[in-house]
């Protein structure tokens, strides 16, 4: 009988997650400043990447225009080093680690987002059309985690809602599907069930139309000023800042409009742990764990106190009439 191994390489990412490893690489990024972090990361010869080709030109991000958003922070944003080193992008491997040293080589123009089905005007945007389209605004907004971490990020981009109008919907488009880019020359997750973390790829994630054309939902080109890094779902992601994170789908590259509720990845993977909804609820516990607080993943070392209590919605509340009359344990 053939017993099949994981590579040696598939076996090491997922197990070294100890904090001696992820503290050296803090220091690492904070001795390097951000430019060239990334790019010494997935060249460090203790963890050999995916790719195994190192002279291959690194992800950059660029400069970007945009209007800073009237809503100053509440809070202190997460610092740009932690948001771009700890990650969840299973394409690009399953620890919250390995999208920073695995999507370095990551191409990403040209691209194609399209928007199609039960609309008049579909269209397609090509890469350059992501950042000039619609104007682009900076939104402050909290990402939370359905495994309870969260982060304040300074994310870049337009609303969704815009996007989908000048689609033209057919009052027949009822929910909204969203997919990621299939590419597993490019995204080793992809390769196998193992390496991917059991998801059926594409990534795919869903919205009612209602709860999409929220002026709240931000399709994010960047953050922090600069167009977005590979490993935060470059060049063009979601943010649905009142929902788990998961939802937040990255790298998209079709978006469309249906009469029925879509299938989500998530969902396909672990119906009783992860729902359509997936609004931030601290009342309804995941199955394994507690919902009710969150870490907040901050400049403050790894053994401060930053635990802090999760709330509705993750605090925006003004979406909450699109849930009125609905049992949010049923639809959680
Ligand atoms: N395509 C794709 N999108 C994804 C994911 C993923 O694995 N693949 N992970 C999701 C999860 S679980 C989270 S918490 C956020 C993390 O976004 P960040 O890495 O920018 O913080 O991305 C979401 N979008
Ligand atoms: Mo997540």
């Amino acid at each position: 009988m053939l017993i099949k191994t994981p590579k040696a390489s598939v076996i090491c990412e997922s197990q070294v997650t100890d904090e001696s490893v992820y503290n050296q690489r803090r220091d690492i990024i904070k001795s390097m400043g951000f430019v060239g972090a990334s790019a010494l990361l997935s060249s460090t010869p203790a963890r050999a990447s995916f790719f195994g080709n190192d002279d291959a030109e690194t992800f950059k991000t660029e400069k970007l225009n945009f209007s800073a958003s009237s809503k100053k922070a509440a809070t202190k944003l997460t610092p740009e080093e932690k948001i771009i080193s700890h990650n969840n992008f299973y394409e690009f491997g399953t620890g919250k680690s390995d999208p920073v040293e695995n999507a370095q080589q990551f191409k990403v123009n040209p691209w194609r987002l399209s928007i199609e089905g039960l609309a008049e005007k579909p269209f397609t945007l090509d890469y350059d059309d992501l950042f000039k389209q619609f104007p682009l605004e900076e939104r402050i907004y909290r990402l939370r985690c359905v495994e309870a971490w969260s982060m304040v990020v300074p994310w870049i981009g337009f609303s969704l809602a815009s996007l989908i109008k000048k689609a033209k919907p057919l009052s027949s488009a009822k929910y909204v599907a969203f997919e990621t880019l299939y590419d597993p020359e490019q995204m080793p997750g992809q390769r196998s069930r193992f390496a991917g973390g059991g998801i059926n790829y594409p990534y795919i994630e869903g919205l009612r139309i209602d709860e999409a054309m929220h002026p709240l939902i931000l399709l994010s080109v960047g953050l922090y000023g600069k167009t977005l890094p590979a490993q935060n779902g470059a060049p063009i992601r979601l943010v649905v800042p009142w929902k788990y994170g998961f939802k937040s789908i990255k790298s998209i590259t079709r978006i469309r409009l249906t009469d029925k509720r879509p299938p989500t990845s998530w969902n396909q993977l672990a119906a009783n742990e992860y729902g359509f909804y997936a609004n931030v609820n601290p009342n309804v516990d995941h199955p394994r764990w507690s919902q009710a607080s969150e870490r907040r993943i901050s400049g403050a070392g790894l053994f401060s106190r930053n635990r802090i209590d999760t709330k509705m919605f993750n605090g925006y509340e003004e979406v909450a009439a699109l849930y009125q009359g609905m049992d949010l344990r049923k639809h959680f």
